[in-house]
């Protein structure tokens, strides 16, 4: 029995995985219930200029856990429903510019109270939208509210990032000011659609641009229901914009000459041809902050502790089916330890529950769409034919797994070196071996990718770890870690940066430096 309020309930975090959670699985087994029973197959409307619209191609999502449950019915925006967006988002602009920054943080903390009020159904929902399992929905949401609170605090302790320079002479002042671009489009992803949605979507706010916000068209109702804490917030009317739909209304708006900025996390081609078209390709140049895909190396040393390195590799490759860019996707072993390493992953991840979500013991629910089980089927039977042997990787049937997209996660040893699966994204529990004999050699391959977002290291060797952290090509390192050789960065605790392909800029989210670039510098010089 568990006589604790919600509220008291310990919060779910990525790395708190030790804890005893049994009150929350206990409230949170009567919210998914709750949520499936009334949040499910309703009419979500778009938010344009303060009003829900209807405009737009009616599209259902079908619930990814069972394909015959409708998420809801959602409208795709088209180039007038974009119009319309960004046109309120203009019109708002100006006030919202003015009203400053202490403003704008006491609506973002309000907002991120009114998350937390509800962070369990919102979980729910994400659970039920994208099949991530408990753990890692209720992690999720936690995440988003301290994003917001996060960079709220961010800008108040750098006093909106105002502050007065040196003069010349006595009678001259001058200040440095940090200014919004204007409007900035959010276009977000699937898998991580509260966290990263709001994370975008905060900073854009707070540094005083007006938003057009578009989530996945996989993940409408949690990008309904993160944008409903924003307007309930009390965000004037245009300042906060939702359009849903795929990628003709992602291009519409990329397209759209009132857009300033965007803020984007996807793929690397997506994220790529944004820059090359919005950023670089009009009049002057316009600012693209993209984290991009990842392809992430975790090397494990012949020193290493094996149950801590296991459990991390298992839980960076398989958690939310390996759909994150920060999942751990081919793993370098010390020939020393590779047999015995293998196989004990292997007996953990045949031991790893595949199936409905909503199961406490649940570890992977379903694919997420049609496109990445035909990725996952073709890519099994690519390392088949080039020779390497796959542990895993079935496909599975029979009651609820008829109706949604279910695998075991699939680990793969003995694909030749220069194999394509070794290199590209692939977005999918799908785990590529390497070993090595020297860790310098191995990094020098985990390097030569060209993606660079996240990397870990078991070892305990201190030489072997300054190695890692001083060569290793990605923005977020992490070493000896049991709850994720790559994965679970925390907003305030690691910042979260993609180098070479894997972002646009030196300057990741998460972390402090992450919101002044929602704003341009002005230098103001008045003589008195
Ligand atoms: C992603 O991996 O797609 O570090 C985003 C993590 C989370 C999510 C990152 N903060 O794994």
């Amino acid at each position: 029995m568990n006589d604790l309020s919600p509220a008291a309930l310990p919060r779910v975090t990525y790395s708190n995985i030790k804890e005893d959670f049994s009150g929350v699985h206990a409230h949170f087994g009567g919210v998914i219930a709750d949520v499936r029973a009334r949040l499910l197959g309703q009419d979500r409307p778009n938010h344009i200029g303060g009003r829900d619209s209807l405009d737009g191609a009616p599209y259902e999502a079908p619930c990814p856990i069972d394909r015959r449950l409708s998420l809801g019915r959602f409208f795709a925006a088209g180039p007038a429903e974009v119009d319309a967006a960004v046109t309120a988002a203009r019109a708002a602009g100006p006030d919202w510019r003015k009203s400053g920054w202490q403003r704008r943080i006491g609506l973002a903390y309000k907002a991120a109270d009114l998350l937390e009020a509800r962070k369990f159904e919102v979980a729910a929902a994400c659970l039920l939208e994208v099949g991530k399992s408990r753990m890692e929905a209720l992690g999720e949401v936690e995440e988003a509210i301290d994003l917001i609170r996060f960079y709220a605090a961010e800008m108040e302790a750098n006093d909106g990032y105002g502050k007065p320079l040196a003069r010349a002479n006595p009678r001259e002042e001058t200040l440095d000011v940090m200014r919004p671009f204007g409007v900035f489009a959010v276009i977000a992803p699937f898998n991580f659609p509260v966290a990263l949605s709001l994370g975008m979507s905060i900073c854009a706010l707070i540094a005083g641009n007006s938003v057009v916000f578009k989530p996945s068209p996989m993940a409408g109702l949690t990008g309904r229901l993160l944008s409903d804490c924003l307007i309930e917030a009390g965000l004037p009317d245009g300042v906060f914009n939702l359009v849903c739909g795929g990628s003709e209304t992602g291009a519409a708006l990329v397209a759209h000459p009132g857009i300033d900025g965007i803020a984007f996390t996807g793929s690397h081609a997506v994220g790529m041809a944004i820059m090359r078209g919005f950023g670089v390709g009009g009049a002057h140049a316009k600012p693209v902050l993209a984290e991009m895909g990842g392809k992430n190396p975790t090397y494990v040393g012949a020193s290493a502790d094996l149950d801590t390195a296991v459990s991390g590799v298992l839980r960076s490759a398989f958690g939310l089916q390996g759909q994150k860019c920060s999942a751990s996707s081919v793993v370098f072993l010390h020939e020393a330890l590779a047999e015995d390493f293998v196989a004990r992953l292997a007996a953990a991840a045949e031991a790893l529950v595949v199936g409905d979500p909503a199961e406490r013991e649940t570890f992977m629910g379903p694919l997420i769409s049609e496109a990445t089980f035909d990725r996952f089927a073709k890519s099994i039977a690519a390392a088949s034919a080039a020779g390497a042997r796959v542990l895993g990787g079935q496909v599975l049937s029979g009651g609820l797994y008829d109706h949604g997209r279910y695998v075991r996660p699939a680990i793969i040893t003995g694909l030749p070196d220069d194999h394509a699966l070794h290199r590209d994204e692939l977005f999918m529990p799908f785990l590529t071996v390497k070993t090595f004999r020297d860790l310098g050699e191995a990094i020098a391959r985990g390097n030569a990718v060209p993606y660079g977002l996240t990397a870990g290291v078991y070892t305990n060797e201190p030489t072997e770890l300054e190695q890692f952290l001083d060569t290793a090509e990605a923005g977020v390192l992490y070493a000896n870690r049991a709850s994720g050789a790559t994965t679970g960065a925390w907003p305030g605790i690691q910042t979260f940066c993609g180098w070479k392909g894997s972002g646009t800029g030196s300057k990741g989210g998460l972390g402090s430096w992450y919101l002044p670039q929602f704003m341009r510098e002005q230098s103001h010089t008045i003589m008195r």
